[in-house]
């Protein structure tokens, strides 16, 4: 097979699946790009190659196929490496490709060259593999080894770079190979492990779920609700794993509400499906965790042997694929009787509700609109079977406090807390899930500065993404610790902007609200809109310091302290 290296790359992508590159045109990129495009690959250009790795990222998380992002030669590599660090610390697998100066300029011992530095050295640390394609006779072996590294064990990101003076050579190439020659497939757990874990469940009186990242970036969703429902016991979920199971569910509890906790507390087995037991969720050792009944169990469902015990020990792991080892221990379970008994389930559920309730009734009268009351509202306009995409600082409290997740999908950088990721989550939910299934991100205005430009990609592709935005004029997160330590904010506030004026301006429908009844009718006509939306909500400035956020107490008390430390005396 004669080809170009170009066209090669394509084909090797599109073996392994991959239907985008997200990618500014370029020289040093063309024989890529004329490829993709006569080859079906859709090419989707971000205005900034941070938010092209985003929007990879998003799509992923939609679909569990990784995506391509591009940048050209220097800057355009540049700026994809702190989205790189992003989607490591998410465990998100995108395949990242950047082009790199002719062979003899790299090499040659000379400062200040055009368009150069050394990226590939840069970009080793917060990927799982990096390296340089020097010949096309090499570069199959390395796309296989990109995606397997990429895609084995806790999924990351991947970077390829290559001279870009190859990208039109001809070479002889081998016939393709299929993906499942190169690459294990994944396999469940050992009849003994399976039967194990099925007796731990059997045998617990009060067993307990916990949902981590796993369950939903592997789209899970049924078959962990089917085990939910097999057990009847409360679910919980880590902030990674919001969407398991819908919040309106009768057993779902919020993990940091009192109900939640009460039922942590009560359990004698807690079962965590794909998660790592975040520091968020206090390593499974603080908070509510240290305060639990005596012998209480921890049997864990995991992937990756790596990471099994590392923040929490466990009595029992299950290694394996998820998808695999939930089946096997639903047909060990099949037709067993389980000892669980949560009677006072319905209780807990009303108890989480009167809670949610009663935090509503004492949100403060303020001049502008409180935040909370924004995520009241908007709750009643989104549409319940959306993707929820999230952005921001307190605007996250606001949002797990009084927006409940309806629908499978919750996006956000739950690990890594990475501002100005939600405009290209969205769009890469947008493409994964198609124009009709309604998108909305849940945005700070700080959060939303970074990518604003991206709203243009929005309108380009026609994407009706809805965009609403906490507009307090300031970093609300840091203007709270401004005011407690220097009783001042020093350039944590903005000045006015007209959010929904830029959009129009961009092609998009645009709303100003000012007032808590606007909310709802402003949300709903721009879902109506059909085209990329943004409704502007002028929030007040002096919550984010004057009032503590929801949940504050229960979600991050203890971070105030050396959490790590804390959790190696538990
Ligand atoms: C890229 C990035 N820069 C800085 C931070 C630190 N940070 C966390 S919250 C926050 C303020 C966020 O402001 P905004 O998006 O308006 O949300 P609000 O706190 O007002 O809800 C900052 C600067 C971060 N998490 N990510």
């Amino acid at each position: 097979m004669r080809m170009t290296f170009g066209e090669r790359l394509v084909r090797l992508l599109q073996k392994e699946r991959v239907e985008l590159i997200f990618s500014q045109g370029d020289l040093s990129l063309v024989e890529i790009q004329k490829h993709a495009d006569a080859r079906g690959v859709k090419i989707v250009c971000p205005r900034h190659e941070q938010a092209g790795v985003f929007m990879a990222s998003g799509y992923y998380c939609m679909t569990g196929r990784p995506q391509v992002a591009m940048g050209a030669m220097g800057p355009g590599v540049a700026n994809m490496l702190s989205s790189a660090v992003c989607a490591a610390q998410e465990n998100i697998p995108v395949i990242l490709i950047g082009s790199r100066r002719q062979y003899d300029t790299n090499l040659a011992v000379r400062r200040n060259r055009w368009l150069h530095a050394p990226m590939l050295e840069m970009f080793r640390e917060p990927c799982k593999f990096a390296a340089c394609i020097d010949t096309p006779g090499h570069l199959d072996d390395i796309v296989r080894e990109a995606f397997r590294q990429a895609l084995t064990g806790t999924p990351g990101p991947v970077y390829l770079e290559f001279d870009y003076s190859i990208q039109s050579r001809e070479w002889d190439f081998p016939p393709l190979l299929e993906p499942a020659s190169y690459r294990v497939a994944p396999s469940g757990a050992d009849a003994a492990s399976v039967a194990k874990a099925a007796e731990m469940i059997r045998n617990a009186h009060r067993p307990l779920l916990l949902a981590g990242s796993g369950v939903v970036r592997n789209r899970l969703h049924e078959k962990f609700r089917r085990l939910a429902d097999r057990i009847g016991g409360p679910v919980i979920a880590s902030l990674g794993g919001t969407g398991a199971i819908p919040e309106c569910d009768s057993k779902y509890l919020l993990q940091f509400s009192e109900a939640g906790m009460q039922a942590l507390r009560a359990s004698d087995l807690v079962i965590g499906i794909g998660t790592n037991f975040p520091e968020m969720d206090g390593y499974g050792r603080l908070g509510s965790f240290s305060r639990g009944a005596d012998g209480r169990k921890v049997l864990v469902f995991e992937a990756d042997p790596h990471m099994a015990g590392v923040n929490r020990p466990f009595d029992h792991v299950l290694v394996g694929d998820l998808d695999r080892t939930l089946d096997q221990v639903m047909a060990e379970l099949e037709g067993k009787v389980l000892a669980a008994r949560w009677d006072e389930l319905p209780q807990l559920k009303a108890g989480y509700r009167t809670e949610r309730e009663a935090m509503a009734a004492s949100i403060p009268e303020t001049e502008h609109i409180h935040p909370s009351r924004l995520m009241i509202e908007a709750r009643k306009a989104v549409p319940d079977d959306a993707v929820v995409v999230l952005d921001g600082g307190l605007t996250i409290l606001h949002k797990i406090a009084f927006f409940e997740q309806r629908s499978d999908d919750f996006l956000y950088t739950s690990t890594f807390s990475h501002l100005g990721s939600g405009l290209g989550y969205a769009i890469g939910a947008q493409l994964a899930s198609g124009r009709e299934r309604p998108v909305c991100l849940l945005t700070g205005d700080g959060a939303l500065g970074f990518h604003l430009a991206e709203f243009e990609t929005l309108v380009r592709h026609g994407l009706p993404v809805v965009v609403i935005v906490n507009d307090d004029r300031a970093l609300g997160a840091e203007m709270a610790s401004h005011m407690k330590s220097m009783g001042k904010p020093v350039e944590t506030t903005f000045s006015p902007v007209r959010y929904d004026q830029i959009a129009r301006a961009m092609g998009g429908h645009g709303e100003y609200v000012e007032t808590a009844d606007e909310i709802v009718p402003a949300v709903k006509r721009a879902f109506a809109a059909g085209k990329p939306a943004l409704v502007q909500v002028v929030t007040d400035q002096q919550v984010s310091y004057l009032y503590p956020p929801p949940y504050a107490e229960a979600l991050i008390g203890w971070l105030e302290n050396d959490p790590a430390a804390a959790a190696a005396q538990v």
